[in-house]
């Protein structure tokens, strides 16, 4: 079926999308995602639950050469040592990549192969990073400030979480003498 053409406008500063739906991630719907889970459920007792991220998304139907597009406002922060993050996932139509765009802010984008095979790429205000398809993504803020980027991916990809939920990624982002760190994750078991 033909979609009609469409006219957004983003904020560069912001990182606001008009017009979009919005979802806020918090803290409760990333507990099993960060590596200090005992942190974590530490923060959520003492009545905390932080936004971690916001995402602002127009969505197409899901139909072959549909594109569809947002922005995501990841938040500083860190929960034990680690940098505040999305929950991050695999395309579930495997042949879906997908293109980010850095507008503001200080962050690296985690990317692994389904074995665990682990790259990561700096992006900040200006940067692009071609997600390939079949590689797992997440952003995570090593910065002050709002890491903010625009995506673009196919409107049929689909999202795997749970395996990211399960297993993690191989590798964690976190702060070591105020600056950040790539190292293993302990929970991660390798695959093939
Ligand atoms: C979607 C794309 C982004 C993320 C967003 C939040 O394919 O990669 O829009 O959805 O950055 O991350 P996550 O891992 O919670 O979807
Ligand atoms: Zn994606």
């Amino acid at each position: 079926m033909a979609t009609d053409p469409k006219h957004l406008s983003l904020d560069f500063a912001k990182g606001t999308l008009v017009p979009s739906t919005s979802t806020t991630r918090t803290l409760k719907d990333l507990q099993d995602f960060f590596a200090d889970t005992q942190t974590a459920q530490a923060v959520l007792k003492s009545g905390s639950n932080p936004i971690i991220y916001e995402v602002f998304e127009s969505l197409q139907p899901p139909d072959p050469g549909n594109l569809d597009i947002g922005t995501t406002i990841l938040y500083p922060g860190r929960i034990g040592s680690e940098f505040y993050m999305t929950k991050g996932h695999y395309h579930i139509k495997e042949d879906s990549s997908e293109i980010y765009v850095g507008l503001a802010g200080d962050g690296v984008i985690l990317l692994q192969s389904r074995s665990g095979n682990p790259r990561w790429i700096r992006m900040g205000a200006g940067d692009i990073v071609v997600v390939p398809h079949k590689w797992g993504h997440r952003a995570v803020n090593v910065g002050q400030g709002r890491l903010i980027f625009f995506f673009i991916y196919p409107a049929e990809a689909g999202h795997d979480y749970e395996s990211i939920q399960k297993q993690g990624f191989s590798k964690l982002v976190v702060e070591k003498n105020n600056t950040f760190e790539v190292v293993d994750n302990p929970r991660f078991t390798r695959k093939g």
